[in-house]
């Protein structure tokens, strides 16, 4: 292989991901409408060293959050002990693997309303699973926050990329198959996709059809994220 098909090689990896938001673990998120609230599947790729101890997921540093103050019918994943938590009311879930090495991690967190599963999926792989939780309608948040458990103050520190809310349970092979791929924003049940490629601004565009634009720091300027170049895919 010569020089410039290495370079070409180099190119398509660098085209995959593009850019991603670097929140600063003090204040910084980005705010979207919540668009699910039964049957669901967050995404997200990330990049942290940055943890906060506890044992429930509103203890830790906010990844995809849709938590409300008090006991509601609400929803989170965040950073807790080095693991990635999933929430839903009051009940937790783990992954085993430690997600705070600082490279690039993908995660997913499934809910399926009538069983009260919840499933954590590492790098495409089921990590927890418990049912019998809450099958709760969960509708306490209008909002969705990406970097930050606003509330309590609890940002995430480091890089999120590809942001994908879905209004189905997807399963673990489906997450596997298309985590290291750019979706088309019109797969079936995609109801929300930041790639986070804007690269300037203070909008992230959504490519799914919900056209659900992400506001930076909602309007405060120190709060908004950072653009920076990804490495997750
Ligand atoms: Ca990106
Ligand atoms: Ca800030």
């Amino acid at each position: 292989m010569d020089a410039g098909a290495v370079d070409a090689t180099v190119d398509a990896a660098d085209a995959g991901a593009l850019t991603a938001l670097s929140f600063d673990g003090v204040d910084d998120f980005v705010r979207v409408l919540r668009k699910v609230q039964d049957d669901f599947t967050l995404e997200a790729w990330m990049s942290t060293v940055t943890s906060r101890s506890g044992s429930n997921f509103y203890d830790g540093l906010g990844v995809v959050y849709a938590d409300v103050p008090g006991s509601a019918s609400d929803f989170g994943t965040s950073i807790v002990n080095g693991k990635l938590a999933f929430g839903t009311v009051d009940n937790t879930i783990l992954s085993t693997t430690t997600v705070t090495s600082g490279a690039w991690v993908h995660m997913a967190a499934v809910r399926v309303r009538s069983t009260g599963t919840m499933r954590v999926v590492i790098d495409g792989v089921e990590e927890s699973t418990t049912t019998g939780n809450s099958t709760a309608t969960l509708t306490a948040s209008a909002s969705i926050d990406i970097g930050g458990n606003t509330i309590d103050g609890r940002y995430f520190k480091g890089k999120l990329d590809e942001i994908r809310i879905w209004n189905v349970a997807r399963t673990t092979a489906q997450i596997a198959a298309t985590m290291k791929m750019r979706l088309t924003g019109s797969e079936a049940g995609l109801v929300g996709y930041w790639r986070f490629d804007d690269g300037a601004g203070a909008v992230a565009l959504d490519s799914s059809p919900s056209a659900n634009q992400g506001a930076l720091g909602n309007g405060v300027a120190a709060s908004r994220p950072t653009w920076s170049p990804s490495g997750a895919f």
